[in-house]
């Protein structure tokens, strides 16, 4: 989940003036995919120019089958708990089958996706992200918020608010910003969402077996979580090869439960190479976070993840980032920690953390160097991550 804001009024130098609009006193960008790659150059904003090379190998992530933890069944469940632990130390990815969510509402959900960006330029630009205004609405490529290596793809973000008192929450917040027409999409999308957040937290009490902590502890903290939702839609694109459908980045929350068609593209790095994850029908895709690995005092890693573009085929994906509620304080259990191993990083809380993330992180892995640049970061930590990077330089 790459989010942020590097410069709020600045317009990236996209080649043609076609490309800007002027919307409610605001020139801002439209991300047509079809008239940008006809420019007789393709637009230097969307190449990335370092793009490491994907080494084409499998990732060999574990796939974890639901259905015994379902039941109770002890002995899966320590299986599935000593998988997701090594999985988790090492690239902090895995998939799992059998997770109890009905088909019939993936599918709907997946649907809904195209009657969102399907809606014509204008409505998607009046309901845009906002730079500064958190990380709900339409974004076209994240032009608002980055200068150059602009994503390929447009996301349409919102919240679920599981403390919310207003349990249609979604249904209502899509009538009133697409119009009564949505009213179906958000029924969709708000049943998707409760039944992620039961999932994600199963999930938590998998990770809590994991790692020898009290099978309650993250099921508790996230009870009341405060999650956000969205829709990503990758335009095919015939200069695939030079640009990113998602750049390098760890998603700042906690735990992201992915569903992903089966076009392919996502990758992880891990074990020093950019790997791919292979589309297993009926699987969603979870990986940790950096909310998650500070919840765990580092001993489990937030995973470093991209996506490519097809060359011939547009792809979709539906990501439910799972989020504490902001009034909660991220600090790991008492018993992750001791006088011989002590904190990794100091207490936070979510609203500080996407706060950070709005004016610091990038969209692609640079996110360390602009920390440098702000005289934040502790320079011999050479990871990719933002935030707790920058909370370690805090308690150097
Ligand atoms: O679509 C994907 O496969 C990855 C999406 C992602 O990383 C994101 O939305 O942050």
């Amino acid at each position: 989940m790459d989010h942020s804001i590097t410069s709020s009024n600045v317009l990236p130098p996209i080649l043609s003036k076609g490309n800007l609009q002027k919307v409610d006193e605001n020139v801002v960008f439209i991300f047509d995919s079809t008239k940008l790659q006809k420019q007789p150059n393709f637009p230097e904003e969307f190449v990335w120019p370092d793009l490491e090379n994907s080494s084409h190998e499998e990732l060999n992530e574990p796939l974890i089958d639901m259905d015994g933890i379902f039941k109770g069944d002890e002995e899966a469940i320590a299986i599935a708990a000593e998988l997701i632990r090594t999985a988790c130390m090492k690239h902090g990815f895995f998939q799992i089958t059998n997770h109890g969510i009905d088909p019939a509402l993936i599918r709907a959900a997946y649907d809904e996706i195209d009657p969102i960006f399907m809606l014509p330029m204008d409505k998607k630009l009046s309901v845009r992200r906002k730079p500064g205004t958190g990380v709900v609405g339409y974004s076209g490529a994240h032009a608002d918020r980055f200068m150059s290596k602009l994503p390929w793809k447009e996301t349409y973000s919102f919240e679920y608010d599981a403390s919310h008192l207003n349990p249609l929450s979604i249904v209502d917040y899509f009538k009133s910003v697409l119009g009564q027409e949505f009213e179906q999409t958000g029924w969709v999308y708000q049943k998707y969402c409760e039944a992620m957040k039961e999932l994600s937290l199963v999930i938590m009490e998998l990770l809590a077996i994991s790692l020898g902590v009290d099978r309650l502890h993250y099921r508790e903290f996230f009870e009341d979580q405060c999650s956000i939702m969205r829709c990503n839609f990758y335009p095919p694109c015939i200069y695939s090869g030079l640009t990113l459908g998602t750049g390098p980045h760890c998603d700042p929350t906690s735990l992201t439960i992915l569903y992903q068609d089966e076009i392919g593209g996502l990758e992880v790095f891990a074990d020093n190479k950019w790997q791919t994850v292979r589309p297993r029908p009926g699987a969603l895709v979870i990986n940790i976070g950096d909310t998650m690995m500070a919840l765990s005092n580092g001993k489990y890693k937030s995973c470093l993840h991209r996506a490519l573009v097809n060359q011939e085929k547009e792809r979709k994906s539906l990501a439910f980032f799972v989020n504490p509620n902001e009034d909660k304080v991220v600090r790991p259990p008492q018993d992750l920690f001791s006088r011989e191993e002590p904190r990794k990083y100091p207490d936070f809380t979510w609203p500080e953390l996407l706060e950070f993330t709005q004016h610091h992180y990038r969209a692609d892995e640079a996110t360390l160097q602009e920390l440098h640049l702000h005289g934040l970061c502790h320079p011999s930590h050479p990871t990719s991550s933002n935030f707790l990077d920058y909370l370690m330089g805090l308690l150097h």
